[in-house]
């Protein structure tokens, strides 16, 4: 029988959990759907951070975010690929914390969101805890009790 206990979760540091932004896959606000969809598919995840030119956070792309943008009446409208800036369909709710946040709340968050974005002070992006990193460390504690 598995147990764990509360407190073993306060200790986390969250910088230990991050991938640093250097590391992650992203688009900038100015960059066409066209080329979104490009780092996307070439990077094989699902959904990636939105910068701008001084790193700073704007939003979340994602492979369905793009599609269901080029969604016409009758036709998927394929022109707009190259028409569309990321800025304009992107996902402006970000799940985000700053690495004085708990490691609680960022396992909470992970519920609903395949990664959690960090953020400094000032906005700017530091990088991702992904869902795996997260259950890979709650996977750690339950096998140490
Ligand atoms: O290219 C991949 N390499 C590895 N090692 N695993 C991958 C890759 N693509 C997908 N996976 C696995 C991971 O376990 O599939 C899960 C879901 O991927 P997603 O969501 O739907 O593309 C991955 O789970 P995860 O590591 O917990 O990552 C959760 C989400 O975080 C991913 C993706 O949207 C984002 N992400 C993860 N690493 C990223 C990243 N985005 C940009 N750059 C990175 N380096």
């Amino acid at each position: 029988m598995y147990s764990l206990q509360r407190d073993v979760f306060f200790d986390v540091n969250l910088e230990d959990l991050l991938i640093s932004a250097d590391k992650v896959a992203h688009v900038q606000v100015g960059n066409t759907l066209e080329h979104a969809l490009l780092v996307l598919v070439k990077s094989g995840y699902t959904a990636v951070p939105v910068l701008d030119s001084a790193f700073k956070l704007h939003g979340l792309i994602s492979k369905n975010i793009i599609l269901d943008s080029l969604l016409g009446v009758e036709r998927i409208e394929t022109e707009k690929l190259a028409e569309y800036n990321v800025e304009e369909v992107m996902d402006t709710n970000i799940p985000q914390v700053t690495l004085n946040h708990t490691f609680i709340k960022v396992l909470g968050m992970s519920i609903n969101h395949p990664f959690i974005c960090v953020v400094d002070e000032e906005g700017a992006f530091e990088g991702i805890i992904t869902r795996r990193v997260i259950l890979k460390l709650v996977i750690r504690h339950l096998n140490q009790e």
